[in-house]
C-alpha cells in the first residue's frame, strides 16, 4: 500500500537522506519518496510486513516529527 506522512524538521538533502535511510531499514519497504519543500513523504510498502505506525515511529526515532496523513 501507499501512505503519506508529514515530516517536520528537515532542513536539507542530508536530512532527506537520513529519513530515507531509516525508513529503508524496515522490512517490506518498496519505495520512499521525500519532499523537502512540502515536508511530506510517500512510502510504498508491503502491509503484511510493516505498517504506517511503525514507519512513523522510525522517522520519529531518527529525530523528525511525523504524522500519518
Ligand atoms: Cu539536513
Amino acid at each position: 500500500m501507499k501512505q503519506n506522512f508529514s515530516i517536520n524538521g528537515m532542513s536539507c538533502n542530508h536530512c532527506v537522506a537520513k529519513v530515507e535511510e531509516s525508513i529503508n531499514q524496515l522490512p517490506g519497504i518498496q519505495k520512499v519518496k521525500i519532499n523537502l519543500k512540502k515536508e511530506t513523504g510517500t512510502v510504498k510498502f508491503d502491509e503484511t510486513q510493516v505498517n504506517a505506525q511503525q514507519i512513523a515511529a522510525k522517522v520519529t526515532e531518527t529525530g523528525y516529527a511525523t504524522e500519518v496523513m
